[in-house]
């Protein structure tokens, strides 16, 4: 065939398709993407019981409510998770005190889980900003491509753990190769927030448990099982409650290390690791700040509306990721006795920000905003601001309060904006002298 046929074909027959496809893989079909569809629900209650009495006091909040809650999401949606392991250990494994042109320090940390040198490990990267004065507060976030993909750095090591193959980024059969260091670099700016005065730390979620349905062989969860036991209970930890377990165990790392200022810490996710950033925080108060980055279905979404993404499409898709008891509620969002605003609440008083990209109706931008308004209630019963909108803001107008949100142009990902707003918002909560001084 002429080249100009060629030319001619792809561009009648071929280019037509291409927005089609694009919008096959952002809004799959077979699922609702208008709010004309939204069906009517009704929102359990955060500030009443399950036997109904009213929660009218922050004491009965920490004392009843908030561990009532808490029961529900381990029993039903991600599973109960084991507290830290004994015999844990930490190996600081490399310190570079000029790394990335002198601009900053990179240290690398291997955390040994039954306190032996071997595979039941994971490995967290940190950088902090060269000249601060430490302690410094720090991001601590999991990554999807291993430590390497973060930024280009050609002396952060190479993930040997299992990971998806994506031979044109250099990810050849499940294992990474030095073409594949960078890859995510776009998501981690490592430079602006280093110039910010904020640290990074970092950890490849596949560390914990690769993110496949292997039946829980691989990954932490056979570190725990009793005698005789080969997967999880219904009501024990899948991926997510795996991931976001790590995430505490980095915390009890950091709370070591006096170069970071543990007290404040800001636990950030994007997508499947935004659901992992909210539970975690939820369940751990060490997190002194919390970030769900276009987290979505079983994320900072509202279950009930099955916008975009629903319950049994992600039980279905991610047979791994909740635990066993989530797929009762297949096609029965009505039937949850938690919805998600109730997990952003578990978070409260602790400031929060929940983030959406304006074509991620995947994600249900309209279910994030409003599972965040609805955990306003309990944030404002505990003495803050709660989320200062009634209504969703307009694209690229973040509110900052003590619930934070924006909905921002583009796609789902993670961006520069994303990351300078988190710092803004980290600013105010991590600094207010800082902050009245700029004013
Ligand atoms: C999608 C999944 C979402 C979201 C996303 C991601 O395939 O349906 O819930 O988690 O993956 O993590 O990138």
């Amino acid at each position: 065939m002429s080249n100009m046929l060629t030319t001619f074909l792809y561009a009648a027959l071929i280019t037509p398709l291409l927005p089609s496809l694009a919008e096959a893989q952002t809004r799959p079909r077979g699922f609702h993407y208008d709010e004309a569809k939204v069906p009517k629900y009704t929102l359990p209650d955060p500030l009443a019981m399950s036997n109904g009495d009213k929660v009218t006091s922050a004491e009965t909040w920490y004392n009843k409510r908030r561990p009532e809650i808490l029961k529900l999401f381990e029993t039903y949606v991600y599973g109960r998770s084991p507290g830290r392991p004994k015999e844990m250990t930490f190996e600081v494994t490399s310190i570079d005190k000029r790394a990335l042109g002198g601009k900053a320090w990179r240290k690398e940390v291997s955390v040994y889980f039954t306190g032996q040198k071997g595979d039941a490990k994971m490995d967290i990267l940190i950088y902090l900003p060269a000249g601060a004065k430490k302690p410094v507060p720090t991001f601590l976030g999991l990554n999807f491509w291993g430590n390497h993909s973060i930024h280009p750095d050609p002396n952060i090591a190479l993930s040997k753990q299992w990971m998806r193959s994506r031979e044109s980024q250099g990810i050849i059969n499940n294992r990474a190769t030095e073409k594949s260091r960078g890859l995510s670099a776009s998501r981690w700016p490592i430079e602006k927030i280093l110039e910010r005065g904020y640290g990074v730390a970092t950890i490849y979620c596949g560390d914990l448990d690769p993110d496949f349905h292997d039946g829980f062989q691989n990954g932490v969860h056979s570190l725990f099982y009793k005698r005789g036991q080969t997967e999880p209970a219904a009501d024990e930890w899948g991926t997510i409650g795996a991931w976001a377990w790590g995430l505490s165990r980095a915390m009890d790392y950091l709370e070591t290390d006096d170069d970071i200022d543990h007290r404040r810490v800001a636990v950030m996710g994007h997508s499947r690791l935004g659901k992992t950033a909210l539970w975690a925080g939820a369940q751990d108060r060490r997190f002194a700040l919390v970030i769900s980055n276009n987290s979505g279905c079983g994320g900072a979404a509202l279950s009930r509306r099955r916008f975009g993404e629903t319950v049994k499409r992600i039980n279905t898709s991610f047979p791994h990721w909740f635990c066993g008891n989530f797929k009762k509620f297949n096609d029965k969002e009505d039937a949850l006795p938690v919805d998600q605003h109730m997990l952003i609440a578990l978070i409260a008083p602790r400031p929060v920000y929940v983030a959406s990209a304006e074509e991620d109706l995947w994600a249900d931008p309209r279910g994030e905003f409003l599972a965040a308004k609805h955990a306003d209630p309990v944030y404002r019963l505990l003495g803050t601001d709660g989320l200062a909108a009634d209504k969703m803001p307009g694209i690229d107008r973040p509110v900052i309060s003590t619930i934070a949100y924006h909905i921002r142009t583009g796609k789902h990902d993670v961006t520069e904006y994303d990351w300078q707003r988190y710092m803004d918002f980290a600013d105010k909560h991590f600094n207010p002298r800082l902050q009245q001084q700029q004013r």
